[in-house]
Order: structure tokens, then sequence, then C-alpha cells
């Protein structure tokens, strides 16, 4: 049994006097000369690799450096959704052990990430949809995933409010579904690893940008950053959408493109739908939050860029998709609107690994689908950095993939957003 980090006593005290003594989650440390290893970026990913660094290598001489603040990327900015129904083997195994590592992460943070396994449907809207999701549902059966798929019946007994007119321009022909897929905090993902890894011992330093990065012939010897020279012969960048400026600070190219992918919510409202549901073909998703705002989202911007804003076209395609899939919510009026840039590979998966340069490593490429993958890509990234090997789970994902041949084409199970 975890020990509570707060009585209720205390936490009515710091109700009382506006929080004037509330313990710091996370310290604010300055940079120290030299370290073990930095990880550059706090989103998510950045967070989880610190957090098995120190918790399962016990590497804790280490910092997380971010420009901004922690959480502020892509992690703070994503839909939430949680799923492992990837085609490939590699895909599966590491989306799926994220997954199941989610569902112990509020007890092993000791912070409640309110990971909600309420069910995924992914909609099959045309016969080439329902072919490429059974030949999925099949694959995922074998690796041992709980998932089957449902009837256009099944479809509308679990999502009461969908458009289910078999005369309508995309009708439903019946769904993939994973009832143990859902959605989790997204913040709370970032705040949870943050201050456990901070607990044992690793800095956080926000407000520091790395500038570049200093090498040796080819090893990496240092970073230079907005708040000096940090010291250290292992970097792991875990930048997403700013991998490939940070990675030519090194001289490395990266097979990435940048996109601004939007997602929106509207004004809360009571509960009216309690899974997630994504509409590929029309390009469209929506959940509802515990707020009660429905949360939506697309398909990116068709073209290169690194707005975190939204824009009305891409929006507008989304809205009409989902009024098409949800017509009620004809009526809704939407609260806000944000975008984040995510990285892009060419086969849809991310690269998680070593480089050209010694001492550099690389976890990138999580496109519009990174978040469902935070604790597991943690995991095996924390493993590889401290073993200067990939993990076994790791391996397919190398760079040397795109030069090799071996591509992992996920993109039909990255769905909706690309
Ligand atoms: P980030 O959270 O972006 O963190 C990278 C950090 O690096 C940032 O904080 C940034 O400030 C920092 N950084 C950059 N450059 C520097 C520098 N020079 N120096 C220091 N720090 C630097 N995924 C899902 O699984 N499910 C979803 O439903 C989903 N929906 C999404 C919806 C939207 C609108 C978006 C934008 C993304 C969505 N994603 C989703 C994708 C998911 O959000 C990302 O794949 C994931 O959050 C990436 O996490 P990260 O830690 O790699 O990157
Ligand atoms: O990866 O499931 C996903 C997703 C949905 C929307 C954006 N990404």
């Amino acid at each position: 049994m975890l020990k509570p980090r707060y009585s209720i006593f205390s936490l009515a005290r710091n109700a009382m006097n506006y929080h004037k003594d509330w313990e710091r989650a996370w310290r604010s440390p300055s940079p120290k000369a030299e370290y073990d290893a930095v990880i550059v970026g706090a989103g998510g990913h950045g967070l989880a690799t610190a957090y098995y660094l120190a918790k399962n290598h016990k590497m804790t001489n280490i910092a997380v450096v971010e420009k901004g603040w922690l959480g502020g990327g892509n992690t703070g900015r994503n839909t939430t959704i949680i799923r492992s129904n990837y085609l490939q083997d590699p895909s599966i195994a590491i989306y799926e052990l994220a997954r199941t590592l989610y569902e112990g992460l509020s007890q092993e943070l000791n912070y409640n990430v309110m990971f909600s396994p309420r069910g995924v449907l992914m909609l099959c809207q045309t016969q080439h949809e329902l072919r490429a999701f059974q030949r999925t549902a099949h694959a995922n059966r074998l690796a041992g995933l709980d998932c089957r798929m449902i009837t256009p019946a099944e479809v509308k007994e679990i999502v009461p409010i969908i458009n289910d007119d078999p005369n309508c321009r995309y009708p439903i022909l019946g769904a993939y579904y994973q009832p143990r897929g859902g959605t989790g905090r997204h913040d709370a993902v970032a705040w949870g690893y943050a201050r456990g890894a901070d607990d044992m011992g690793v800095d956080i330093i926000q407000n520091c940008e790395v500038t570049g990065i200093q090498r040796d012939g080819n090893q990496v010897m240092g970073l230079e950053t907005s708040r000096g020279v940090i010291k250290t012969k292992k970097v792991g960048v875990v930048t997403a959408g700013n991998v490939s400026t940070v990675m030519d600070m090194a001289g490395v190219r990266m097979p990435i493109e940048s996109l601004c992918l939007q997602a929106l919510v509207s004004e809360p409202i009571k509960p009216v739908i309690d899974c997630v549901v994504m509409a590929n073909t029309v390009h469209g998703y929506m959940s509802q939050s515990d707020k009660g705002e429905l949360v939506i989202g697309g398909g990116t911007d068709p073209y290169n860029n690194y707005s975190q804003r939204g824009s009305f076209a891409s929006l507008e395609h989304t809205i009409t998709a989902l009024i098409e899939t949800f017509p009620i919510i004809s009526r809704l009026r939407m609260l806000r609107h944000w975008g984040g840039i995510v990285d892009m590979t060419g086969d849809r998966s991310p690269i998680i690994g070593k480089t050209p340069v010694d001492g550099l490593y690389v976890n990138c490429g999580w496109g519009t689908g990174g978040f469902k993958a935070i604790p597991g890509s943690g995991w095996v990234f924390a493993d590889t950095l401290a073993n200067d090997r990939p993990h076994k789970i790791a391996e397919a994902f190398s760079m040397e993939r795109f030069t090799e041949g071996r591509f992992i084409d996920e993109s039909v199970a990255a769905a909706v957003a690309h």
C-alpha cells in the first residue's frame, strides 16, 4: 500500500490558507556543471525515460532540460486516446507494453493519472476499411490482445448517439473494438512522472533551451543551453516536433516531417458518450471528458509547419465529419482549439535508439499517436540509454530501417490523424 503524500488535515489546512505553504511537487534546480546523462525535452516521453533511468537503472545523477514548461508540448495538447491496436508485431509489442503499464500507473507513481479503459471503437465506413480492420483484429488477437470486430447494431448499442442511417454517405459497416483501450489525463501523466523522477534526485530544469550539442570527434561531450554549458557523455533527444532542429545541432539529419495537428473541445454537456469513437474515413474522432466537454480532433494540416495554433480550414473539415457521424453535435458551441507540432515518419512508426554519434540517442517520430506509448517508450528508451544497446522491443525501431528498407508500416493504425 502506497503512503499518501497528504493527509486530509494537510489538504484542509492548505485549502484554508490559499495553498500558501503547499509543498512543490518537484524542485526547480539550477543546472549542475556535469551529469551522467541529460534528456532533452520534458514531455511525457522524456520524463518517463528519466523516471525509469532512475528507478530501473539507478541512474540518478541525470537531468531533463526543457525549453518551456514541462508537459507544454504535445503531451499537454493531445486528446489522450490510449489503445494498442497496431498491425505489425513490433508496434503491438511496444503499444501493449505501454497500455499495460498505464493500467498500474496511478499506483506506480502514487499520482492519479485517471486512466479510464472506457473502450475504443474504430468505425469501418468502407469495404476497404472493414477488411483492413478485420486484418488488424486477427493480428491483434494472435498477439493476445483483447479486441473484436462488432456489427453495426452493436456499435449503435455502445454509442446510441451515432448516425446509423444505412443510406448516408459513409454508412457504418462495423467497427474494430478494443474494450480495454480508453483515455488518461495528459497533464497528470507528465506531472506524475516528473514528481516521481524528482523524488529520486533527477534534476528537471525548465526554461532551459538546448542551443548546441558539443562533440569531440564522434563522441558527445555536452550541451549548450540558454542556462550555460552542461557537460555529459550521454544525451537523449526527445523533442517531438522539434527533433529535426535539435538533431541538426549534432549534424544528424532526421527522416521526419513536422506538421501541426489540431484539436478542440465543446462546451460541457451531460454525459452522451462513454467510449472513444474514431471515424477514420470521414476524418474525425470524439470522446467526452470528465468535465463534460466533447474532445474532438481530425487530421493534420496538409503542409509542413511549426505552428502550435488552430486554423479554420482543418477544423471545418473535422467538424463536418463529426456532424455527419454524430448529428446532435451540430447544436453545440465549441469552447477552444489548439495545435501541436507532430513529428511524422514515412512509415508512421517511431524512431528509438542510438544514432551515428556516440553517446547521442533519439526517441521521436511518435507523430499523432505517442501519448498512448509514453510508459512503454520511457521504459525501453531508458534501458537503451543505460546499456548503450537497443532494448529488445526497441530494436525494430532503429533509424537504420529507413536506409535498409525495414519499414514498419502503420499508416492504417495511425488512424484518423494524418
Ligand atoms: P512533447 O510532449 O512535445 O515534448 C517535447 C518537449 O521538448 C517539449 O516540451 C518541447 O518544449 C521540448 N523541446 C523542444 N525543443 C527543445 C530544445 N531545443 N531544448 C529543450 N527542450 C526542447 N497521441 C495519442 O496517443 N493519442 C491521442 O489521442 C493523441 N492526440 C493528439 C492530439 C493532438 C492535437 C496532438 C498535437 C497530438 C496528439 N497525440 C496523441 C500525439 C502525442 O501528443 C505525442 O505523440 C506525444 O505527446 C509526444 O510526446 P513527447 O514527450 O515526445 O513530446
Ligand atoms: O493515436 O489514437 C490516436 C490518436 C487519435 C487522435 C490523435 N491520435
